[in-house]
């Protein structure tokens, strides 16, 4: 037994045991159980500065079991960052309190990504570890050279994404990625053999990982693990056998201690078992400065370092240094007005960009499909990371889990793609993509029942909708080839929300017969069409129902009915512009109309109680796309009838 360790472990215990019991609600049995191996790994090898949190070369350290939220905090306020006093420690999981009841991503603060869901942080570190490699391709092992630390539990290892992450891992061999497996074998409802018997050690090995096997409580087991872990040749795990709720005589080991308060008197029970003879919430000088000694001596390592690295990407201006080539190809384009399926469009503003030095593609095994891989891309292969194209496989939640840690780690930005309707095997990612204001791109293609034959399990409704209801993500759905660039612009230079941009497999017939300098798509809906003086009927559209909707006002017309068409691609940053500019957009006739092959809900907004919506309230048909239309009465025939009938 080692008295310090012990000591310094149980400030973590205690800080985690307080805090809890204060908040009246959150967890303390992982913080105690994993104490130990967080203590050794801070201490001996954790690369980390406190005094510049975002320091690039630092190892990275996600939790992904996020309910341990006070293990973070208190090993933040321990080491000495300057995001997290015991003053927030106090005021866990109280509002706008830094100490919330799960990490949530800050930037420059210790916190690496926000864990909540199981298993997204090993989704995460995953994406973090990737990016490690890339950058350290491209600048130099002088520069980059760094780990990631993923502290997973029991759930984290139940959850399918899981599966999806650690096989890539495996496959790739990203020998910088460490797991730490909170092995306790307890979960909420009890042990884990009520619902689990995996045998961890061949799951793991099966993936091309290797497997240790330690006592989670023993500091020279962990020591010599993570020694050893520091030369592996595959991504490791280390499993750590350890007991949920360390130190408390009657919640120790039981559930009991996973998710509530331990309880004053048996608070006291701990503090006496574990002879702390402090009061809550004190940590003694002596270890605190020994905490502090340990953030110093790796801030001054961190400080060697850091003046060897200067800004590796700065990529906005590059991105404008294509901009004659963007400008010639949409000229073109115009030249020859032919339809072209807008995933095709995006794939030739891919071809134009896909030398940005910091984009990074890939798809869910739908390259061909989702157009994401230009013939200029390099493909990122086991071992090897100098490409920029990643093939995830057929593991669209894992992609999307990774795009976040790779948008996280540094100035990468992620694209990646699959069809639109498997965007909900996506959604918890996109959600957390959203929530920490991360540039990743998302290229779902396949938008509608314009898909065809693959019929209604293919054949998004619904997706766009539930999508459009995620706060802070852009929903881009262009029109054609002009349109499909602007939205790209669109989303590689927010750097603050993620983007959908949704395409079609089939082809689209051109609506801006003129580009112009300006993004239109930009303003999020603008008047693509006009016909006469005295407009009657404002028609909204988006993507492939955009050439609909002139075709429809151009029909009215011929029998002096006049309209107007609102191209609207983004219904996100239309909703962001002045009144005035909505007013005008939208405010021109009584008579407001929307037109798209998808549920509708989202376009009453536009169109009010008294408008007419045009979608698909319905699962889709298996058929040809011109007779699913058809069928669906989305044609100008018919919507020209009953927008006759509602005048
Ligand atoms: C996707 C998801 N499902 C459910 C939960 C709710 N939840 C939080 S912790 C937990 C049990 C986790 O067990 P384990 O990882 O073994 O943690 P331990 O009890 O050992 O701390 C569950 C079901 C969650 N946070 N995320
Ligand atoms: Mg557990």
């Amino acid at each position: 037994m080692n008295k310090l360790h012990n000591d310094l472990a149980n400030c973590i215990r205690f800080l985690s045991i307080d805090a809890v019991q204060r908040a009246n609600s959150g967890h303390p049995g992982m913080p105690m159980g994993m104490a130990d191996v967080a203590t050794v790994l801070f201490k001996d090898f954790l690369n980390f500065n406190p005094k510049n949190p975002s320091w690039i070369n630092r190892d990275r350290f996600v939790l992904s079991a996020g309910h341990g939220s006070m293990l973070l905090y208190s090993l933040l306020y321990l080491t000495g960052y300057k995001s997290v006093s015991l003053n927030d420690i106090k005021n866990f999981r109280q509002l706008d309190s830094i100490c919330a009841g799960h990490p949530e991503y800050h930037p420059n603060t210790g916190i690496e990504t926000t864990t909540g869901p199981l298993g997204q942080g090993i989704s995460n570190a995953v994406g973090f570890a990737i990016s490690e490699e890339i950058l350290k391709k491209k600048v130099g092992k002088n520069k980059i050279d760094h780990k990631t630390y993923v502290l997973a539990g029991d759930g984290c290892l139940m959850e399918g994404i899981s599966h999806e992450a650690l096989s890539l891992a495996g496959h790739l061999k990203l020998k910088n990625l460490i797991l730490l497996f909170d092995n306790n074998s307890i979960s909420i409802d009890g042990p884990t053999s009520l619902a689990v018997s995996d045998d961890h050690e061949k799951r793991f090995k099966s993936y091309g990982w290797n497997y240790l096997k330690i006592n989670g409580h023993n500091y020279k087991e962990i020591f010599k693990a993570l020694k050893k872990a520091q030369k592996s040749k595959n991504p490791i795990a280390i499993s750590c056998k350890t007991t949920i709720g360390y130190g408390s005589p009657n919640k120790s080991g039981k559930a009991s201690s996973h998710g509530s308060p331990l309880g004053e008197d048996e608070i006291k029970l701990v503090r006496k078992k574990l002879k702390w003879k402090y009061e809550s919430f004190e940590i003694p000088n002596d270890l605190l400065n020994e905490w502090k000694k340990i953030g110093e001596k790796a801030s001054k390592k961190a400080r060697k370092h850091e003046s060897k690295y200067k800004k590796i990407l700065t990529n906005n201006k590059i991105l404008n240094s294509f901009n004659d080539s963007i400008e010639k190809t949409k000229n073109n384009y115009l030249e020859s007005l032919k339809p072209l399926a807008t995933r095709k469009s995006s794939e030739m503003f891919l071809d134009i960009v896909s030398k940005l030095p910091n984009l990074i593609g890939g798809s869910a095994d739908l390259a061909g499909s989702n157009n994401t891989k230009t013939k200029d891309h390099k493909i990122i292969k086991p071992g090897k990371f100098s490409g920029n194209y990643i093939h995830y496989g057929v593991r669209e939640h894992a992609m999307c889990g990774i795009m976040n840690g790779i948008a996280l780690h540094s100035d990468l930005i992620p694209y990646g793609g699959t069809f639109l309707i498997f965007s909900d095997y996506c959604k918890p990612s996109i959600r957390l993509a959203a929530m920490m204001k991360q540039r990743v791109i998302y290229v779902f293609t396949h938008d509608s029942i314009g898909l065809g034959e693959d019929g209604p399990t293919h054949q998004p409704i619904e997706q766009l909708t539930s999508l459009r209801s995620i706060p802070n993500l852009n929903v881009f759905r262009p029109a054609d080839l002009i349109e499909t660039f602007e939205c790209w612009q669109l989303a590689i230079e927010n750097k603050n929300s993620p983007s959908v941009i949704a395409l079609t497999r089939q082809g689209t017939n051109p609506v801006r017969a003129k580009s112009s300098s300006k993004n239109e798509s930009s303003a999020g809906a603008y008047e693509i069409l006009r016909i006469g003086d005295d407009i009657k009927v404002t028609i909204i559209s988006s993507g492939s129902e955009t050439s609909l909707a002139c075709d429809i006002g151009h029909k009215l017309a011929t029998e002096s009915i006049y309209s107007k068409v609102i191209s609207m691609p983004c219904q996100e940053l239309f909703d962001q512009q002045s009144e005035s500019y909505k007013n005008k957009v939208l405010a021109e006739t009584d008579l407001i109309v929307s037109i798209e092959a998808s549920e509708t809900s989202y376009w009453k907004k536009y169109t009010g109680i008294n408008g007419l919506n045009f979608g698909i309230n319905d699962f889709g048909k298996s058929a040809p796309y011109k007779e699913i239309y058809n069928h669906f009465n989305l044609n100008s025939e018919s919507i020209v009838k009953k927008i006759k009938e509602k005048l």
